[in-house]
This record gives C-alpha cells, sequence and structure tokens, in this order.
C-alpha cells in the first residue's frame, strides 16, 4: 500500500520537509545515500512517536512501494537511480519548496536567475518587513521554505529565493510575482546543457497568469524576449538603457517610467552596495515590492538601510593596509566578474574550487590592471593555471589549504591593496558550503590581524 511521504536527502531541506510532512499527518521515510550519516541522531530530530524512519545508503523495495510522493532536496539530481525507480513507477517527485508552496498561505514572490539572488531576496524581505507584519525570506537563502510554510497566513507575504535546483521538480508552485535577474551558464554538470538550465530558470513563470507579474533583465538577450511570451504583467529593468516602460538607470539614479511618467527611486550614492549588478538587484526588489503594495517612501528607506549581505563582495578588515574581501557567494565565473568589477584597488584573488565544468576565460580576460596575483585552491586549480596562462596571466601560486591562501596572499599583497576570496567555483570538495568557505576565510583573516596586532 502506497502511503508515505519519501523525503530524499537529510540536510537542511530535507530535515524541514520531513517536519513539514509530519505535521500534515503523513507517515515519512527520511532518506540520505550517505552511509556516513548518523541515522540515530537524525531519527533523534523528531518526536520519539513520531511515524518516521531514517534509512541511508539505499532504499529498499518495500520503501519504494509504499511512497505515495517523494520529495526531494535540491542537491540530489534527477538521474539517481531511485528517481528513476520512482519516475518508473509513476510516483510524484516534488521538489522541497513544491510541498511548503502547497501548504502555505498569503501571497508568494519567488526570485531566481544565476546571479544576485541572495541579494535581491534579502533587500526584498527587509523592504516587505517595513509594510507586513507577518513577512517570511525562505529558499536557497538557506531557511528552507517547508521550515516556515505552516506559520504563513492570509495576510502573510513571502519571499522566495529559488535555484534551478529547486525548480526542476516544481508542479503546482505558483508566484503572485516572479524574477529572473540574469542566466549565465552554471551547473552545467547538473544540468547537462544551458538550454535544460534556462528551461528551468523560466519555469518558475510556468503556473502565472494575466493576474500576476513577472520582473525581468531588459538587457539579458534570453530574457528580453522571454517576456514578450508570458501571460502575465512583465516589468522590464536596465541598467544599460533608457526604457519606454520600466525601471532603468540614468547616470546615478534609478528611475522608473510607467505610463509616460517619470519617477525617481534613488540615487546609487543612497545605497550601501557597490556594482552595476547591485543596482539591477535594487530595482528588480523595488518592481517586486511596489507590485505587492509597498508604498515608495517604505522601498526607499528599505533600500537606504539595506547593507551587503554575508559572503557577497562583504568587507572583513584591513590588515597592514591591505582589505580583506569575502566572495565566497562567487561560485561561478559571471558572478566572480562581478566582484572583480567591484573592486576599487590592485587585487590578489584566491579563486579554485569544485569543478562545475566552467568556462573561465570571460572570467580571466576581466582581471586588466585589477587583479595582479592569484592564489588557487581546489579541484580546478590546474584548469583554471592553465587558461590563465594561455591568456597571458603568469602571476598564478598554488595553496593547499584556506590558511595557507590567506597567509600567502598577505605577503604577496602591498599596502593598499586588496585581498579578495571570489573563486569562481562552488566550494564543494575542500568544504561543505560557500558559507563555511567564507567563515574559515574570515576566521583566517582575523588570525592574521591578531598576528599583527601582537607583533
Ligand atoms: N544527498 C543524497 N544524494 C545525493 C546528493 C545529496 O542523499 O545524490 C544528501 C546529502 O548526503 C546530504 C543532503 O542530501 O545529506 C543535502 O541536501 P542538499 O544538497 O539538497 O542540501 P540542503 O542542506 O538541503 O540545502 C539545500 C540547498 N543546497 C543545494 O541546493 C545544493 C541550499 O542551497 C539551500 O539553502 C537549502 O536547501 C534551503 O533551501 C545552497 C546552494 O549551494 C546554498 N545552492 C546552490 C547555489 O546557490 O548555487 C543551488
Amino acid at each position: 500500500m502506497k502511503e508515505k511521504i519519501l523525503v530524499a536527502g537529510a540536510g537542511v531541506s530535507g530535515i524541514a520537509a520531513a517536519r513539514m510532512a509530519l505535521a500534515t499527518g503523513a507517515q515519512v521515510i527520511l532518506y540520505d545515500g550517505n552511509t556516513q550519516r548518523d541515522a540515530a541522531g537524525l531519527r533523534a530530530l523528531f518526536p520519539e512517536e513520531a511515524p518516521i524512519e531514517v534509512m541511508l545508503g539505499g532504499l529498499t523495495e518495500e520503501a519504494l512501494a509504499q511512497t505515495k510522493v517523494c520529495v526531494i532536496s535540491p542537491g540530489i539530481p534527477m538521474r539517481a537511480p531511485f528517481v528513476a525507480q520512482l519516475m518508473e513507477a509513476g510516483i510524484p517527485i516534488w521538489s522541497e519548496i513544491e510541498l511548503a508552496y502547497r501548504n502555505a498561505k498569503g501571497r508568494l514572490a519567488a526570485i531566481t536567475g544565476t546571479n544576485g539572488k541572495t541579494t535581491t531576496t534579502a533587500l526584498t524581505g527587509e523592504i516587505l518587513a517595513r509594510r507586513y507584519d507577518s513577512t517570511f525570506v525562505v529558499g536557497n537563502i538557506g531557511n528552507a521554505y517547508t521550515g516556515e510554510a505552516l506559520l504563513t497566513r492570509d495576510d502573510s507575504v513571502t519571499v522566495a529565493e529559488v535555484s534551478s535546483f529547486q525548480l526542476e521538480t516544481i508542479d503546482a508552485f505558483h508566484p503572485q510575482v516572479s524574477a529572473i535577474l540574469n542566466i549565465t551558464p552554471d551547473h552545467l554538470d547538473r544540468h547537462g546543457d544551458l538550454a535544460t538550465y534556462i528551461r528551468m530558470k523560466k519555469s518558475i513563470t510556468r503556473n502565472q497568469t494575466e493576474k500576476d507579474t513577472c520582473v525581468l533583465n531588459y538587457d539579458d538577450p534570453v530574457l528580453r524576449p522571454f517576456g514578450d511570451t508570458l501571460p502575465c504583467h512583465v516589468i522590464y529593468f536596465s541598467s544599460r538603457q533608457e526604457l519606454e516602460e520600466g525601471l532603468f538607470l540614468r547616470g546615478e539614479e534609478i528611475i522608473w517610467r510607467r505610463g509616460g511618467r517619470e519617477e525617481r527611486v534613488c540615487g546609487i550614492h543612497e545605497m550601501n552596495l557597490l556594482g552595476r549588478h547591485n543596482y539591477e538587484n535594487v530595482m528588480a526588489a523595488v518592481a517586486i515590492c511596489s507590485t505587492l503594495g509597498v508604498p515608495m517612501q517604505t522601498i526607499r528607506d528599505g533600500i537606504r538601510d539595506f547593507k551587503a549581505v554575508e559572503h557577497r563582495i562583504e568587507y572583513v578588515t584591513e590588515v597592514d593596509g591591505v582589505k580583506y574581501y569575502n566572495d565566497s557567494k562567487g561560485t561561478n565565473p559571471d558572478a566572480a566578474i562581478q566582484a572583480v568589477k567591484a573592486m576599487v584597488r590592485p587585487t590578489v584573488l584566491i579563486a579554485g574550487g569544485y569543478d562545475k565544468h566552467a568556462q573561465y576565460t570571460e572570467w580571466i580576460e576581466c582581471f586588466g590592471d585589477t587583479v595582479r596575483e592569484m592564489v588557487l585552491i581546489g579541484q580546478t586549480a590546474d584548469a583554471i593555471e592553465a587558461e590563465a596562462k594561455r591568456l597571458g596571466f603568469t602571476a598564478c601560486h598554488r595553496a593547499g589549504s584556506m590558511e595557507e591562501a590567506v597567509d600567502l596572499c598577505a605577503k604577496l599583497a602591498r599596502p593598499g591593496d586588496a585581498v579578495l576570496l571570489s573563486p569562481a567555483c562552488a566550494s564543494w570538495g575542500m568544504f561543505d558550503n560557500f558559507e563555511q568557505r567564507g567563515r574559515i576565510f574570515k576566521d583566517c583573516v582575523r588570525q592574521l590581524e591578531k598576528k599583527a596586532a601582537d607583533a
């Protein structure tokens, strides 16, 4: 008899999804492919009487036969063998955000894009919280949607950062406002090709109707024509040209032109965010919040008070005249390009990590006069060094750990320089995730600061 919910993956998403499934009265199998996980420890996360069973390594035939629906964690690819088995048996596979959506109330804004989605989601959440008492900020930002959805009310507004991984298995997921900030190649190891990745991103609008809104980047060659195909209202933003209709950058000001009427939103010096990509993030947040009924003055106040999010071109400290920046969220070449472009000092760069089959050419070409030296870590060090040398950038060094990398940077940097951790690669292999990588980097910098103070 098929009656259980199979929650695949026992990380942040899976544990929250299992809790939600239990709260809605389901029986749960919590499965993780990693046999090194502590089954008893995982089981102890739930009340003793809860109908939940933890299964590690492989799934039994019996478990598969009992499964009514599988809620899958974003990190598990569809090519996982048990997924094929479930699909063959016609068992629905839901993304963790799908389960959350089905149990949520109120209005939903969902934000995707290759880069900028965490900043845009955090900013949108802060602005919404000024206007609405019941505001939730969830999703890929690190706070599983299933962990919050049961707390939402009819008058709640939720803003969700959603990744291509999470969108891969949505069904009824239907945000009233969606936003796609940009699309550049990323996660090709998972999705196989760019066309599939683009399809995943676009699917955020799949269930939207003429009553809904989609916010799109006018400068993105994929997204501009995509807007014409949508049934919903589209708001474009551009940091490169003045639009007939939409938000755009004019000199140092963000302007919104609507129905022939222009409104000044804010000046770029009124915000604590650096770089063109951040002006785009702000424009998207303005469009989303305004659509959800936040008055423009409240939006302006929110922008003015917002600080950069952790791990995104985050200033750490200054040691011996060298400024240290943590951009551990630079997990692909495009994000890393934006961090390099935001640097105003000669820069020693720490890069490299897990291999997602990315192309490094454009990123290395943007080094220009900014990046003086590069310290490479992780699986991609050889590939990056080979491409750098091919392009004439020879100042490459190697380090075996983050500590070694930071110490080497301190030796290579001169007063007036910057040291930037912006790896252009995922953290996996050396670290659990980009947050851990960023925190270890910051700890190493603080050690350096302490040594300098003691000297
Ligand atoms: N696992 C398997 N089989 C597999 C792969 C993984 O059993 O084939 C297990 C692992 O052993 C582990 C668990 O799944 O125990 C981990 O699940 P997960 O990788 O889905 O990670 P979570 O801890 O649930 O975190 C996820 C997101 N992670 C990924 O998409 C890889 C987090 O995004 C997100 O914050 C969190 O849900 C809450 O929504 C992180 C991320 O790196 C930040 N996202 C990518 C990005 O931003 O580029 C997409």
